[in-house]
């Protein structure tokens, strides 16, 4: 399939070859799509610019979604790079601090919070103001992000990333409002636990993943090709009437009550 010949794709989020955001780009690129990277942080550069390269990306440029100036020169750059034209964004990208995601929610202190809900869920806004002139140029654009579970219902220890995700489930809803009539959509994929970078280092990750198996429909696990095949759907043509959902990538786990 080439659904995406011709089409320019940003992607923000890779950390390595595990990532969610990898996983769709490499998709994305298996269909056609021309594509550019932002990476967080030294440490990781090495291995984006490989990842980056090995799919032919024009364009690999750090970013820290805090930072109006780093997005600023980033959109900058991919317009210099695309001729003012961006299709589609994957946004891929949370964090809490380590301490955060154990203990009680009860305990966040407020500097924290907003720690999370501004690289979890703000970024997306700013992200998609961004790309909004470089979508309208292209004649409409697409943009998806990676949600969880835990920003509908209380998932032990998910805590202050649950309220980011919320935040996050909500902003994708009024931005599919306020970009749709430009014919952007926005749209989120919600999976279920994969063993990423930022998913390993999580006390108790390996008992949820057992007890997500026992309760999923499916009665398996997903993994990040799965997740990729269904963010290349909400960004291909496929999809031009779908905007401001959520697609579960979960084996079935959020239709069950126990
Ligand atoms: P990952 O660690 O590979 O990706 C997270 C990315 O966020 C990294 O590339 C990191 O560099 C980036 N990031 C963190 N702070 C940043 C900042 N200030 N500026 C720019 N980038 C920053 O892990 P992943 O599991 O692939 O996570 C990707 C997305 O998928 C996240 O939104 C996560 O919440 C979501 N998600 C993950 C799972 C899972 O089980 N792994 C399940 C559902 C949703
Ligand atoms: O969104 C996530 C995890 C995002 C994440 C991970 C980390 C680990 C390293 C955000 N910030 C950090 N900060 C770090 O320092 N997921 C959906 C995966 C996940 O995380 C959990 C989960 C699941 C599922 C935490 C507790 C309970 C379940």
């Amino acid at each position: 399939m080439s659904r995406f010949a011709g089409k320019r794709a940003l992607v923000m989020g890779v950390a390595n070859k595990r990532s969610i955001a990898w996983a769709i780009a490499r998709r994305l690129a298996d269909e056609g799509a021309e594509l550019a990277f932002t990476f967080q942080g030294e440490r990781i550069e090495g291995n984006v610019r490989e990842l980056a390269s090995s799919v032919g990306s024009p364009l690999v440029t750090p970013c820290d979604v805090r930072a109006d100036e780093d997005l600023e020169r980033v959109f900058g750059e991919v317009a210099e790079a695309w001729d003012g034209r961006l299709d589609l964004l994957v946004h891929s990208v949370a964090f809490a601090a380590a301490e955060d995601l154990e203990g009680r929610f009860t305990d966040t202190p407020r500097d924290r919070f907003w720690l999370a809900v501004d690289i979890s869920a703000y970024s997306l806004v700013a992200a998609a103001r961004a790309a909004e002139p470089l979508m309208a140029a292209a004649g409409g654009g697409s943009i998806v992000t990676m949600t969880y579970l835990g920003g509908e219902r209380a998932v032990p220890h998910y805590n202050v990333m649950g309220v980011a995700k919320a935040t996050l489930d909500a902003s994708v809803k009024y931005l599919a409002w306020d970009l749709g009539e430009r014919d952007i959509r926005v749209n989120a994929v919600s999976a279920g636990p994969v063993r990423t970078l930022a998913a390993r280092s999580i006390a108790g990750f390996t008992e949820m993943e057992s007890m997500f198996v026992e309760r999923a429909p499916l009665r398996r696990h997903i993994d990040a090709d799965d997740v990729g095949a269904a963010a290349a759907y909400l960004l291909s043509d496929d999809a031009k009437n779908v905007t401001g959902t959520t697609l579960y990538v979960d084996a079935g786990y959020h239709a069950m009550g126990m």
